[in-house]
């Protein structure tokens, strides 16, 4: 056992391959894996200088870019466990992170060093990318790594040890993170990137969500490499121009994309000029696909579109449909290494074509949720099994249909949002008396709507909408506020959030 410990240390896994062959086409090039390397070993030395050891949480909070990806497996070859942040959140989100993490240091850049100096990121070690004027503690990475050896040896890494922390939103907003063993990326990379997507040495993957997000973070750097393939890495907001613009220079063979952009890409007045005969693939994610902007993207692009579900709870994707057999309307299968249950609320089997909640069990389900003892045990019902909280229903086939959530957590451009998060920033406002935060759909796709009680009439809809964009992050900005005159209750006075999704919003 111990002999194989190097096994599984990601770096040494996922880099090991011809040095001369491109892994990163970024913003200054192309970058071979000779290149990737050398980068991550200096990146890798930096940390072990400034104190980071085995076990140790590195955050890393900046902009996609060869960077990111250098510092996440410099963290991963040291032994150390990876978290990434959103680069837009506040303050407060930062200091969250800060605290939740407790990381021995932080990378950031000059997009996030201001909002991280401010959460008090000061405790930490400080590594900073590009240009920024230093403060005392703050080191810049591009010079120190410059300076260090481009050779640095795998930590032993095995099976069971967590290697990487995955966040998602929990009830109460407050994200919380599902720690991984080195198991997980592993048995992802088997399972769905090879198993499913059939990912090889002439794969180039672009991404549309970055890299802090899992799903895309490991579709385009990290699954590639362990086939000798090539992701693209950007720093700019991704939009449909964009990813036109990008698709046009790299050619890329898979897009990683969320239903959102796939409505703003075939809404786009340009959509019919492009030319996606490059994509043998397009995956969608994050957030349910829905069958009319399915429908529509094949037809405006003729690019198929592989939809699955997954999740941070079981690391990557486990539901999906296969390459060449997709359906509109369906979630596909399950990707080999999963097993799943379809329950109902006494975890009783539902019936094939009933609606029930969707347990799944693999080698891929995280530890837990840190610090959340009471929604770990009904969420990690052990032996790998995640009650995932997703409404499916599951045809004689063996394919899936999704059905929504469980509960009240909306997800929002691939992200989960808490409305209670919104509610509560809402109620600060001094003409508000109260509020209630759902989701509806618009062109098949959720979006948070309040619906607001206010002191006075006169009051302007927008104003309410800058307030909570000026306190959270963009999209958990009310895409529409409806003022009523009351809301509505059950008879033991609780929000009827029921009787509120009848509501007209318009
Ligand atoms: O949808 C998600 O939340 C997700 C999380 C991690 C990896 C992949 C996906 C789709």
């Amino acid at each position: 056992m111990h002999r194989d410990r190097g096994a599984y240390n990601l770096a040494t896994r996922f880099l090991d391959q011809d040095p001369d062959r491109t892994a990163l086409l970024g913003p200054t090039g192309p970058l071979t894996y000779g290149e990737l390397t050398a980068l991550t070993n200096r990146i890798g030395n930096v940390l072990l200088d400034v104190g980071v050891r085995p076990g140790d949480r590195v955050l890393l909070a900046l902009a996609d870019g060869v960077e990111f990806v250098a510092a996440w497996f410099a963290a991963q070859k040291i032994g150390a466990v990876t978290a990434e942040t959103y680069t837009f959140l506040t303050v407060k989100d930062y200091a969250y992170y800060l605290n939740y993490t407790d990381a021995t240091a932080v990378i950031a850049d000059s997009i996030t060093l201001d909002r991280l100096r401010e959460a008090g990121a000061r405790d930490r070690a400080r590594l900073v990318v590009g240009p920024a004027d230093l403060r005392d503690g703050e080191h810049d990475l591009d010079a120190l790594a410059a300076a260090a050896s481009s050779s640095l040896d795998s930590a032993p890494v095995g099976p069971d040890d967590v290697v990487l922390w995955k966040f998602t939103t929990g009830s109460t907003g407050a994200p919380k993170a599902c720690p991984h063993t080195a198991r997980s990326p592993l048995a992802g990379f088997d399972g769905y990137a090879r198993g499913v997507l059939g990912l090889g040495p002439d794969d180039v993957v672009l991404p549309v969500p970055k890299l802090f997000f899992g799903y895309a973070r490991d579709l385009a750097a990290l699954y590639p490499f362990g086939v000798g393939g090539a992701g693209i890495v950007f720093p700019e907001r991704t939009t449909p121009e964009r990813v036109f613009a990008l698709i046009a220079e790299h050619r890329p063979t898979v897009l990683v994309n969320v239903p959102t952009m796939m409505a703003a890409m075939v809404a786009h007045p340009l959509a019919d000029d492009q030319d996606l005969s490059c994509l043998r693939l397009c995956t969608s994610a994050g957030e349910a696909l829905p069958p009319e902007l399915h429908r529509k993207w094949h037809n405006t692009f003729g690019v198929e579109v592989v939809d699955g579900i997954g999740s941070s709870e079981l690391y990557h994707i486990y539901i999906s449909n296969r390459p060449g057999s997709t359906r509109t309307g369906s979630i596909g299968s399950l990707v080999p290494g999963y097993t799943a249950r379809v329950v109902d609320p006494d975890g009783q089997d539902v019936p094939d074509g009933e609606i029930g909640t969707l347990e799944v069990t693999g080698s891929t389900a995280a530890l837990e949720y840190v610090g959340d003892a009471e929604k770990s045990a009904t969420t990690f019902l052990g032996d790998g099994t995640v009650h995932t909280g997703d409404l499916v229903s599951r045809d004689p086939d063996g394919t899936f249909r999704y059905r929504g959530r469980a509960d009240d957590l909306l997800k929002v451009s691939g992200i989960w949002v808490a409305p209670s998060e919104i509610e509560h920033c809402l109620i600060g406002h001094p003409d508000v008396v109260e509020c209630a935060v759902l989701g509806r759909e618009r062109d098949g796709l959720v979006r948070p709507y309040a619906f607001v009680v206010v002191s006075a009439p006169g009051i302007d809809p927008d104003d309410l909408r800058r307030y909570v964009r000026e306190r959270l992050s963009p999209h958990k900005t009310p895409e529409r506020v409806v003022f009523v005159d009351e809301l509505p209750r059950t008879t033991n006075g609780k929000l009827d959030r029921r009787a509120l999704r009848t509501l007209d919003a318009s």
